[in-house]
C-alpha cells in the first residue's frame, strides 16, 4: 500500500478550525499522510478572536528542512497556504524551488477574501507571493486572492464567468499549469469554483447554491479535499467536484446547527462524509 506523503507549510491555529487543523485529519482521513511544516503557532486564527497569542516559527523552517534532507526523507507534494511574513514567503519559497524529482507542488495564496486583504498582509507580501506562486503546479486562490495577484478591481457579483475565464488564462499564462479560482458570486445566485488546466486547454466549472454566511478555514477545507483526491489518482475535474460537495455540504450543515461563525465549519461531524 503506497501512502503519499504531503509536507504541509501553514500555521498551527489551535482554535477555529483552520489550516494544519483542519488540513491534517482531512488528509489522513483520504489516507494521505501529512508532515507538516509549521509556520506559526497561533492561538486561534485572526477572524474573530482578540489578542491572539503567537510563536514564530520562522527561524525553523529551515531547519526542519535541512534535518528531514539529512535524513533522506523524500515527499510527493508541497502545499501551503497562509504565510505570515515576507521572509517566510522567501524561506518556503527556496524550500519548493529546491525540490527535486517529481513532486506535486500546491500553493494556495491566502492572502483576504470579500474584497480586503487579511489585516497582516503588506503590498511587500502580495509582490513576494505574486513571484512565489509561479512555483506551483496549482493554485488556488479565491475570487479576492485571483484580483489581488493580477491588480484587478473586485467585483461582488460576477454577470456570467467571462472576466473569470479571462483571469484563469492570464494566471495560467505565468506558467502555471492548473489554476483554481473559487468562491465567485454568481448574478443567478450560486457561487462557482472555476478551474483551468493549461495542458488539456480545458476549464472546469462546478456551482452550489449560496448560503449566506462565510466561515473560516473552508478554503483550507476545499484545497486539503482536492489535494487528497488528486493524490489517490483521480483526474482535476473529479477532484474539483468532490472539493466543491464537500465544502458546500460543510456550510449547510453547520448553518443548520447556528454555530459561532468564527469556530468553522463542524468537520468532525462530516469528515467521514469527503
Ligand atoms: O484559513 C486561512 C487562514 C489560515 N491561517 C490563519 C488565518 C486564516 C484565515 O483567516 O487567520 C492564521
Amino acid at each position: 500500500m503506497i501512502i503519499p506523503k504531503v509536507v504541509a507549510v501553514h500555521d498551527l491555529s489551535c482554535y477555529g478550525r483552520c489550516s494544519l487543523s483542519v488540513i491534517i485529519p482531512i488528509l489522513s482521513n483520504l489516507q494521505v499522510q501529512v508532515c507538516p511544516l509549521p509556520t506559526t503557532i497561533l492561538s486561534s486564527h485572526l477572524g474573530g478572536y482578540k489578542n491572539i497569542a503567537a510563536v514564530d516559527l520562522t527561524d525553523k523552517l529551515e531547519e526542519i528542512d535541512r534535518n528531514w534532507q539529512n535524513e533522506g526523507l523524500e515527499f510527493d507534494c508541497l502545499y501551503s497556504g497562509y504565510l505570515a511574513s515576507p521572509e517566510q514567503i522567501e524561506i518556503v519559497d527556496t524550500i519548493f524551488k529546491k525540490a527535486k524529482g517529481n513532486v506535486l507542488k500546491v500553493i494556495d495564496p491566502v492572502m483576504g477574501d470579500h474584497g480586503k486583504l487579511y489585516s497582516k498582509y503588506t503590498e511587500e507580501m502580495q509582490l513576494e507571493m505574486r513571484k512565489f506562486i509561479l512555483n506551483a503546479d496549482i493554485i488556488t486562490p479565491n475570487y479576492t486572492e485571483a484580483c489581488f495577484l493580477l491588480g484587478e478591481p473586485y467585483q461582488e457579483v460576477q454577470e456570467n464567468l467571462e472576466t473569470i475565464y479571462e483571469y484563469l488564462l492570464r494566471l495560467a499564462a505565468w506558467g502555471i499549469k492548473n489554476v483554481i479560482i473559487t468562491g465567485v458570486n454568481l448574478a443567478s445566485g450560486q457561487i462557482a469554483n472555476v478551474g483551468y488546466n493549461s495542458d488539456e486547454e480545458i476549464f472546469f466549472v462546478n456551482k452550489s447554491p449560496k448560503i449566506p454566511v462565510h466561515y473560516p478555514g473552508t478554503g483550507d477545507v476545499f484545497t486539503s479535499v482536492l489535494l487528497g483526491y488528486l493524490l489517490l489518482g483521480n483526474d482535476i475535474s473529479i477532484a474539483l467536484q468532490k472539493a466543491t460537495d464537500f465544502v458546500y455540504k460543510c456550510i449547510e450543515k453547520t448553518y443548520e446547527q447556528q454555530t459561532p461563525i468564527r469556530e468553522g465549519i463542524l468537520l468532525e461531524a462530516l469528515i467521514m462524509e469527503i
